[in-house]
This record gives structure tokens, sequence and C-alpha cells, in this order.
């Protein structure tokens, strides 16, 4: 059975309903201005279409069913009652919040301590009022989710741990990635050499293309911000957010979500699109760790998105030829000419390519292959590789509160709940990273 088919199987019977999803916008300090999308702007569509009224598709994964998939089993935590123990879900309290690792709109990431065992995560958190408010971001939290849940074994994606809720929050519990983000990594080094930008584009193509040929996501939202690095320097990929699970054959999706300067042509101009624009933000990303900036550039999101439409994209002089020409046959604007647009064909294109000439693809698989950057870890717990205006705030009373309505019986405090069984626990394991033979 093909990933797709296989996603699909499992989807099923989760009911996928179509329905409205919001579209975003980010703020991130940055010694570059970076400008995010908060337009839903739709042309263009076809009779295949899932459409809603504002323009906005997503699928949305009812969560009133408990969903574990293939390689997921239940393993709860024990409560002591008199008598004995008994089974019981995770919750917020069973993570000591240590540090801010960043802010966003739909919430906040902390550092946490699991207190039984001082393995330490990030907490994805989104607060029920405002996501209730919103009903769109119920559908991005649970495409995050249903994505997290399927992708976890990948050695270059964010591994989720555990997802739960209580009366207030949602919760993801994630793999933290001591080695802060790609993107702070660049500023401080302004660019990078063509060979450490190769390891990881490369990371990035074999994470790609799990996602797209193996379960049919497309990831949509690649930039720099999204490209964590694990303790030893190697990617993660997070922020699932934007995301989403292709299920029809056709693979196309027409919804506008993304950041603007890594956005494809097609995307901007309303037209269907499919997993090719990740290839365009993979060329984007490219150039920016190659050059210091994204390929297309404006004073507003407007003239970025005209210039991405229209302009020629320009080779700054420094860059080999070899970087050039891959990096033009990706940002290539028509999406059936771009290098990614035929699969598997491309794949082994991109992969051959001379700019790739240094890189060992079975090695790079398994993470035998020795990250540019190592990052500085003194202590965990610090977070240095975060941004201090994150890392050095405060945590609020109420992230630290423990949740008044946890005594509640689950029929009560779930009741007319739409994220109902929003539970997940990884099995045991995967509590380690320890599957590395995707490619072999
Ligand atoms: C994991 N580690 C650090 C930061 C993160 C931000 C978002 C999602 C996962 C993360």
């Amino acid at each position: 059975m093909s990933g797709i088919a296989k996603l699909r199987t499992q989807l099923e019977p989760l009911n996928l309903n179509d329905s409205p999803t919001s579209t975003m916008t980010r703020t991130r300090s940055s010694s570059r201005p970076r400008y995010t999308s908060s337009t839903s702007s739709q042309t263009g569509r076809s009779d295949d279409d899932t459409s809603s009224e504002n323009g906005s598709i997503s699928y949305e994964v009812k969560l009133e069913h408990d969903f574990a998939n293939d390689a997921v089993s239940e393993k709860p935590m024990y409560a002591a009652v008199e008598g004995g123990l008994v089974p019981r879900k995770m919750q917020a309290d069973d993570f000591e919040p240590l540090r801010c690792l960043g802010k966003g709109t739909y919430g906040t990431v902390l550092l946490v301590k699991q207190r039984t065992t001082g393995r330490l995560y990030a907490q994805k958190q989104f607060k029920k009022a405002s996501v209730v408010v919103k009903k769109s971001l119920v559908e991005q939290t649970k495409t995050e989710r249903q994505i997290l849940e399927s992708v976890s074994r990948h050695p270059f994606v964010v591994n989720l741990h555990y997802a739960f809720q209580d009366h207030e929050k949602l919760y993801l519990i994630l793999e933290y990635g001591q080695g802060g983000e790609l993107f702070t990594h660049l500023n401080t080094e302004k660019m990078f050499s063509e060979s450490t930008a190769a390891f990881y584009m490369a990371e990035m193509v074999l994470a790609l293309s799990y996602l797209h040929d193996s379960l049919g996501v497309v990831y949509r939202d690649l930039k720099p911000e999204n490209c964590l690095l694990d303790a030893r320097g190697h990617l993660l990929l997070t922020d699932f957010g934007l995301s989403k699970v292709a299920v029809g054959d056709d693979d196309s999706c027409h919804s506008m979500l993304g950041t603007v300067e890594y956005m494809a042509p097609e995307v901007i101009l309303g037209k269907k699109y499919g997993k090719a624009v990740d290839w365009w933000s993979f060329g984007a990303l490219g150039y920016d760790l190659m050059t210091g900036n994204p390929p297309f550039r404006g004073a507003n999101n407007a003239k970025i998105q005209q210039n991405i439409v229209k302009q020629k994209v320009l080779m700054p002089y420094f860059l080999s030829l070899d970087a050039k020409d891959l990096l033009s046959r990706l940002l290539r604007k028509d999406p059936a000419k771009r290098l990614g647009s035929r699969m598997p064909k491309d794949l082994e294109i991109i992969k051959n390519h001379r700019f790739f000439r240094k890189i060992d693809w079975k090695k790079l698989a398994k993470r035998e292959v020795e990250p540019p950057i190592q990052p500085i870890i003194t202590d965990p717990e610090l977070a240095e590789n975060f941004a201090p205006e994150f890392t050095d705030l405060a945590l609020s009373p109420l992230t630290t509160s423990k949740d008044p309505w946890g005594s509640m019986s689950p029929r009560d405090s779930f009741k007319e709940d739409p994220f109902g069984g929003f539970s997940f626990v990884a099995p045991s394991s995967l509590l380690g990273r320890g599957s590395l033979d995707f490619y072999e």
C-alpha cells in the first residue's frame, strides 16, 4: 500500500471534514525584517476544491474519537488511590515550566521538565478560549497534532511525545530542539558557506521528501524559523500548524497560508498548488542560507509578493555555478517546470546534483554526518540557543498554575468540548531517538 493510501486508511475513520482554517501572522524579532501573510485571497479553484466561505480550507480531524496511529499505544500514568494505582492521563502539572522558548499568535512554547523523569521537552500550548472564539484555530491545532503523530518517527522532524488538554489549554509535549533555531545561527553568521548550506539543505531534502512521499503532507511553511537544531546540530523541522495532509489524489491545495518571502508564485496568485510549493520554498531557503537574504524582498507584503511573481531571480556573483544552477531550477515560477515537481525522478536529480556532491546520503539519513555547527550547550535548562527576549521572560502565574478544573470528571470537563479526546502518548520506544532506519 502506498504511503498516501496508508495514511488515508488511517484518516478515514476519523471522519475528515472540510472546514475553514485561519491565516497566520507571526511576529519575530530579527535583524532582518520578515513579513507574513494574513490574507486569504482565492482565485482559480476547480471543482475538486474543498473550499469554504472565506476561501480557506483545511481538513478537520474530529477528535471526539481518540486517535492513535499504528505507531502509537496508550501508556498511562498511574494515580495512587486507596487500594492501589489507577491509570490516568498525562496532565500539565506533570511538567515543570522552566522558561519561555518563544511566543506566536497561537500560543507559547515553554521549556518544561517532566517531574517524574527529569526529561526536558518543549511544550506548545494553545489557549482554548482564543481557540474556540476563532474556530479556525481548532483545525490548525488538530492538523498539527495529526501530522506530528504521523511524522514523529522521522530523524529530522520534531518528535511528538504527548498531547493532552485541560479545561483551559491544549498541550503538545515535543522534543526539545536544544540547538535553537537555524535562523538564529544564520543571523549570527550572516550567511553560510555552500558546504554548510548543503548539509542543512540535504537534511531538509530527506525530511521534505518523507513528508511528501510517505505521508502526503505538504509542509507549506518551510523557512529558517521552523528549522530547529538538536543538541548535536542536526536539523529538526517543526511547526506543522500550516502543514496539511493532501487527501486528494491530485495532490492539490488552494488555501493561502505561509510566510511571504518563501511563498511560491502559484500560492500568491491563488492558483491550484501542490507539493512543488515546498520545493520553491526549499530553493528560497537555500538562497537565504547562502546569501543572507531570501531571493525576493520588498518594503511590504504586497511588494514582496509582486516581486516573487514578476521579478527575475538575481544570483549573487559569489555563488558557485552549482549553487546557481540548483537554486534557479528550484525557483522556476512555473511549477510544472520546477525541480521537485516530477517525483520520484526529481528527488534523484536533486540528490545527484553537483551541489550535493560531498553529501553521503546514506550516512546523512542515519545522522552519521557531523553537523557543521555544534550548538554550545553548557546547561540544557538554560536554553542558551534561544532568544533572551523569550528565555528571560518571567513565566506568568497562569502558565505555572494548576488546572482549577483538573478534579472534574472527564465527562463534565469535556462536555461540548471541540477538542474532546485530545490526548496522545507516544510509545515508549519513541521516547528516545532510536528510529533511524528510514532510508536503509
Ligand atoms: C522544540 N524545541 C524548541 C522550540 C520549539 C518550538 C516549537 C516547536 C518545537 C520546539
